[in-house]
């Protein structure tokens, strides 16, 4: 158990059966928190510096990093994280509520609840519809964003002794959204348990999580960093909720971050094909065993001798280049690649709240994305790989001048 005061703790069970049988698997030695951006101001000091190891339960087949940081460290205070700069995954969102709507007949009885609000990107939906929300989330910056445009928000960390009073208090939900938030809770167990206590019996929970065998088959080590405490698959996913008295009951492929699984879950058990099937594809790939993982390290360090070289031949040739996507895999790709200034003169990002920062780490400076067509550096490292098509679509003047960007991930590639 975390304690309050410790800045991190090593776990040595796993963290959602509790089993003993974890198996390191990858190292990545000690890197800085991914979304610690620093002020000039913090540029003459040290970056705290944490563990990142990734490991496999034999027990349940979940992939899971083994240090936890205290998460009053990762996303209460300056959290740089705002959902709404990306207008695919604000797509992307209204459109799975609008789908909820219907499908769930909801109207202004229905009480829908989303844990990790983040600044009301999703929730706004449901309000313009007339239907009852309530957002929670701990990072203060965007919860006031939320509240800013009518999302009720309470800025806490979902627990189930939250959901406990929130229930004692009369609420349920019929739906509960969980968005990009169960892999970064260190209380697996009590998230989910607070997520049975609050639906309503004929409730469904909604929950969006990177997909642990595109991360794998794509190579997408940078989305590895101390937010990401667990990597899901179906199968371990399936155990977690069982322990919980709840069902994964339909599972659906979603291309965004990479590759993601949205789960529905509920309290009655009716599971259909799309997760039978998805636990025998698992079974039939080995995902549920350790040998599914044991060559990944090698095929990252590969990946990273290949960016690298790429990245000092085009220096050597006299380009410059930049970087798109202040991201928080940007800061693990820089700092496990070792990315510099000596390669890479800035970033650029859309989010007003991370500019004239630095990354952690490398502390390469971040810009905004004009400075890509003030300066035209010949090339861009696309740290932000997993917004590929926005992003090109809207740099369409800077490549018509010639520029050109790098892809980092499945293989590095120009484009
Ligand atoms: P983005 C985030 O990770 C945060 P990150 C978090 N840890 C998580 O779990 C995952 O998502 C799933 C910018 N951008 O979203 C915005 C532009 O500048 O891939 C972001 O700073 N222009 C909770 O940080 C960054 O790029 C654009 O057109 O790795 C993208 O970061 C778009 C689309 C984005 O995730
Ligand atoms: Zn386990």
């Amino acid at each position: 158990m975390l304690c309050l005061d410790a800045k991190s703790v090593t776990e040595r069970a796993c963290r959602s059966c509790g089993g003993s049988g974890i198996e390191t698997f990858l190292e990545f030695g000690e890197t800085p928190l991914a979304d610690r951006l620093l002020t000039s101001a913090d540029i003459g000091e040290l970056e705290p510096i944490f563990p990142l190891r990734v490991a496999f339960c034999k027990d349940c087949s979940l992939v899971q990093i083994t240090e936890t940081v205290n998460p009053q460290i990762l996303f209460a205070d300056a959290y740089p994280y705002y959902s709404s700069f990306s207008p695919a995954l604000l797509k992307h969102s209204r459109a799975n509520t609008l789908d909820l709507i219907n499908r769930r007949d909801l109207g202004p009885e229905s009480l829908v609840i989303e844990l990790a609000s983040n600044d009301g990107y999703l929730l706004k939906n449901y309000v313009e519809a007339g239907i009852r929300v309530l957002g929670i989330d701990p990072a203060d910056g965007p919860a006031a964003a939320a509240e800013r445009i009518g999302v009720p928000t309470r800025c806490a960390f979902f627990t189930s002794d939250l959901a406990e009073s929130l229930r004692a208090q009369g609420m349920r939900a019929d739906v509960i959204h969980a968005n990009n938030v169960l892999a970064h809770v260190a209380d697996t167990n009590g998230f989910v348990a607070g997520i049975a206590r609050l639906l309503k019996d004929e409730g469904v929970a909604v929950i969006e999580a990177p997909y642990v065998e595109p991360l794998i088959e794509h190579c997408e080590f940078d989305t590895i960093y101390h937010e990401h405490l667990c990597y899901f698959s179906v199968t371990a996913l399936d155990k977690l909720f069982r322990r919980h008295g709840l069902y994964l009951n339909e599972v659906k492929h979603l291309s965004i971050h990479g590759g993601s699984l949205r789960l529905y879950v509920e309290s009655r058990e009716n599971v259909g094909a799309t997760v039978t099937e998805q636990l025998a594809h698992e079974a039939s790939r080995g995902i549920d065993t350790i040998g599914y993982f044991r060559d990944f390290s090698t095929k990252v360090d590969g990946l990273k001798r290949e960016l690298s070289a790429l990245l000092r031949r085009l220096k050597s040739q006299g380009a410059t280049i930049a970087a798109y996507g202040a991201a928080a895999k940007g800061a693990t790709l820089i700092n496990t690649v070792g990315i510099g200034r000596d390669l890479v003169d800035f970033v650029v990002d859309r989010n007003v709240h991370k500019h004239d920062k630095y990354m952690p780490g490398q502390r390469l400076p971040i810009r905004s994305t004009e400075a890509l067509l003030e300066v035209q550096p010949d090339y861009v490292l696309l740290l932000a790989w997993n917004f590929v098509d926005e992003i090109l679509d809207q740099q369409a003047k800077y490549r018509a001048r010639g520029g050109k960007f790098i892809l980092p991930v499945p293989t590095p590639r120009i484009i």
